[in-house]
């Protein structure tokens, strides 16, 4: 008989990272529930989180490389995968150019520790500025608003929830998602704490979500309009003198101009567009300036809007202006262990975007990316640098980028396409050559990823629950960068694994307040050399960092080592203050009025806000039970009734004849698609709601259980010419339909 196990993991899911305790018998998983000793979730999970058994479980998810021959595919060994790879990808970049091949890297990658690594060596080798990524239908306002107001892109400012007296959320819906830009396992729960201990949560959207019931109060917004309201609430904070900065007072430029800027935006010009009385968006101002501690923080439905960069900058304006950027209860930064910030100091090289531009749109690049909405028509537009050939790795943009349709088509088109992915799906049926990852407890995992936007210190490792039955990822993106950079498709992964130790073991010898600074790399390199290419990496970081051991510097600190003592990761504690000392803009000031942030505001002046009389403005939605595109071949989570039905006010259905389960086509600027209604007043009148990452009846695929499920591709509906021009951002939320019941009449 084979023993009992228990195992301690963290769920690589989402961004909540919760604990995991696996209960193992030999090759099977017995049981899966919420790790009641972990620092963080302390027992929290989701229904997503024990699925990881099925998941490791499902008969349809990839196990060995697949080619495709004469319109079949065949598995393969990984050697006879590159080797294929080798032999039709080079030809083809050597006859049309590096920039003939695009790579796109999906949601999954910020969830594998690989993806934080081995996506680079790729990129790298492949030598083309034809990046995307899931970023752009995401949160890139985010990042570019973080990167021209505090010189970083990857710092942001995080709600301190469970110190906040006051938290105004705006389109966010963490009772499904468990939060995004904001790692807080049991976000749901810690939300009802500011309500108990007296605090308020106000949330703005479009529909009474899961997370309205947890809130002190919620305020139905049209969708996309969320500007006007915190552009007045900033003109509120200044016609009222209640700007008040507090500690940074020193160290922040461009009040003045903030305060032209708004000018004129008043309550009462936000309440046509937004549909909020003026007196509530007075009383939300007051009382957001009076709280002793309080925060605006505002995701997917702030971000994925026609004014994303503008409405995520706002926000911030507002927890500037209040005092509540960098203080306990407000916005604050990270503090990852992984990371030394001690000898920080004020100033950097600061942030810029459109150093290269796309070849058809002209798109800036943003983060070194381009739109993933501009994907389709660099495929399909002729001439030199047309794109030919791509490599998505965990990315699905066929059901996850907007026009999904065109670029399903676009996709069809393509000379070669290689798939990192653990399915055949909607977007990897048009590989050539496929490249399965492996199952979650195959590998281990530290994450990089989420440390960086947690609202505590925590530090968690988690070693494979089984033994890898394939190649580990970091392997696969080695071994693909390595023919990419024409070292063949023989060449030993070590090569790159090397490589990739050797940049972050050189960044610490170089830098001056590393531990290891000076010292001799082949010295280090011998002490991590029992580990696992990813484990170095990981060991290292740990070492090196702020409460790391140091290669002998700092006896008793923190490594891998410690952390394998510590199944249920480490907790240093609440965020702390990091400004000014974290601010890399070249003046060292955090900038409210950078120039791209005003130029913007001309975009958002002339735009043409004019709407026809029957139009719809339809937004998405999420579920706890499923996960963007994929989760949808685990039965456990997709049986019983469907969640993926058209919602509708009462009042729109009326309008157009429509009931509850009645069928109707909703069409957009891009495309038709059939759905089934749901009649809820949770909804506010004039918007409908889809889910997105559905649409899995297609031919070509293999995901038995996610092919019989009914629901519409929301992505066919989203136009792709439509986009937040600074950021790249797709437009998601807000977007105009018209939806004519399908019934016969009568
Ligand atoms: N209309 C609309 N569109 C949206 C959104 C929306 O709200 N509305 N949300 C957007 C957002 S926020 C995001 S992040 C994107 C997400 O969209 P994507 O980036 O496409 O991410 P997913 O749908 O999560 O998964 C992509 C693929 O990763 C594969 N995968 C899962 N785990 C692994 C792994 O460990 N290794 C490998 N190699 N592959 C793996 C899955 O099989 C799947 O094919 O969708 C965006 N699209
Ligand atoms: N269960 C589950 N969890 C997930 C995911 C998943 O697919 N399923 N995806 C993960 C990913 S990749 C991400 S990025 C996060 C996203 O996490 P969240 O940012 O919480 O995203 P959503 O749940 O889509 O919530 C967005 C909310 O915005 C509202 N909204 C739409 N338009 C507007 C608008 O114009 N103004 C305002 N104020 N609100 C608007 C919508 O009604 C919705 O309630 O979730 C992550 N977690
Ligand atoms: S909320 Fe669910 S999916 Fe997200 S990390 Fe926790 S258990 Fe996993
Ligand atoms: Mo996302």
């Amino acid at each position: 008989m084979a023993d009992t196990q228990t195992h301690f993991r963290t769920c690589p899911l989402c961004e909540a990272t919760c604990g995991l305790e696996i209960t193992t018998k030999g090759e099977e998983v017995v049981r899966i529930r919420g790790d009641q000793d972990d620092v963080f979730s302390k027992g929290f999970i989701c229904p997503k989180g024990s699925t990881l058994k099925q998941l490791h479980n499902d008969p349809d998810r990839l196990r060995s490389p697949m080619v495709k021959r004469d319109g079949e595919w065949v598995d393969v060994s990984w050697d006879e995968a590159y080797a294929e790879i080798e032999a039709n990808l080079m030809p083809l970049l050597e006859a049309k150019g590096r920039e003939s091949l695009g790579i796109v890297l999906g949601n999954p990658n910020t969830h594998n520790t690989v993806g934080s690594y081995y996506a680079r060596p790729v990129i790298h080798a492949a030598g083309t500025r034809n990046i995307y990524s899931a970023s752009t239908v995401d949160q890139m306002p985010k990042h570019l608003t973080a990167g021209l107001m505090w010189g970083n892109p990857l710092m942001f400012p995080l709600p301190d929830l469970d110190r906040t007296d006051y938290l105004l959320m705006l389109g966010a819906n963490p009772a499904a998602s468990n939060g995004s830009l904001c790692t807080a396992p049991d976000f749901p729960g810690r939300i009802e704490a500011i309500v108990e201990r007296g605090g308020q949560v106000v949330l703005i959207d479009p529909r009474r979500t899961e997370t309205a019931e947890l809130s002190s109060e919620h305020h139905f917004i049209k969708p996309g309009s969320d500007l006007y309201l915190l552009l007045a609430i900033i003109n509120e904070l200044f016609e009222n003198d209640l700007v008040d900065i507090g500690r940074l007072a020193d160290s922040v430029a461009g009040v003045d101009e903030v305060r032209e800027l708004v000018a004129g935006f008043t309550a009462e010009k936000a309440e046509g567009p937004t549909g909020i009385d003026a007196s509530i968006i007075e009383r939300i101002a007051a009382d957001l300036a009076a709280a002793p501690t309080a925060v605006v923080y505002g995701r997917m439905g702030n971000h994925t809007v026609e004014f994303g960069t503008l409405t995520s900058w706002a926000a911030d304006v507002i927890n500037v202006l209040t005092g509540n950027l960098d203080s306990p209860g407000g916005a604050m930064f990270a503090s990852p262990a992984t990371v030394r910030i001690d000898h920080e100091t004020p100033g950097g090289r600061g942030y810029d975007t459109g150093r290269w531009a796309s070849r058809v749109g002209g798109h800036g690049e943003v983060n070194g990316e381009f739109p993933a909405a501009s994907l389709a028509e660099e495929i399909e537009t002729e001439g030199p640098g047309q794109l030919r050939a791509l490599i998505t790795i965990a990315c699905n943009p066929v059901r996850s980028f907007p026009n999904s349709e065109r670029l399903d088509a676009a996709f069809a088109d393509l000379d070669y396409m290689v798939a990192v992915d653990l399915y055949l799906n909607e977007t990897t049926r048009h590989a050539d050559v496929i490249l399965p990852g492996l199952s979650p407890l195959e590998r281990s995992h530290y994450d990089f990823a989420f440390e960086a936007n947690a609202i505590r210190v925590v530090t968690n490792y988690s070693p494979a629950v089984f033994p890898a039955t394939g190649l580990n990822e970091a392997d696969v993106l080695a071994r693909l960068a390595l023919v990419l950079g024409g070292f063949g498709a023989e060449a030993d992964p070590e090569l790159v694994h090397q490589q990739v130790l050797s940049q972050v073991v050189d960044r610490e010898l170089k830098s001056e307040h590393s531990p290891i600074y000076g010292r001799e790399k082949d010295e280090i390199v011998a002490e991590l050399a029992d580990l696992d290419p990813i484990e170095r990496v990981i060991d290292l970081r740990l070492r090196t960092g702020r409460f790391g051991e140091g290669f002998g510097s700092n006896p008793g600190g923190l490594s891998l080592a410690q952390l394998l003592e510590n199944p249920h990761g480490i907790d240093y504690g609440p965020m702390i203050e990091r400004l000014p000392n974290a601010l890399k803009t070249t003046t060292g000031m955090v900038e409210l009025a950078p120039e791209l942030i005003v130029a913007d505001f001309d975009r958002f002046r002339t735009a043409d806000h004019e709407s026809n009389d029957d139009e719809l403005l339809l937004i998405g939605r999420r579920h706890v039970r499923s996960n963007n595109s994929w989760m949808h071949n685990i039965n456990v989570l997709v049986k019983g009734k469907s969640r993926t039905a058209l919602q509708m006010n009462p009042a729109d259905a009326a309008a157009r004849g429509v009931e509850d389960g009645s069928m109707v086509e909703v069409s957009s600027a891009a495309g038709t698609v059939s759905t089934a209604v749901e009649v809820t007043d949770d909804l506010m009148a004039g918007v409908v709601c889809l889910p997105h990452g559905w649409g899995h009846n297609v031919e070509g695929t293999r995901m038995e259980i996610a092919r019989a499920q009914v629901g519409a591709n929301l992505n066919e509906l989203i136009d792709d010419q439509r986009i937040d021009v600074p950021s790249g951002n797709g437009v998601l939320n807000g977007v105009p339909v018209q939806v004519t019941s399908m019934e016969p009449v009568g």
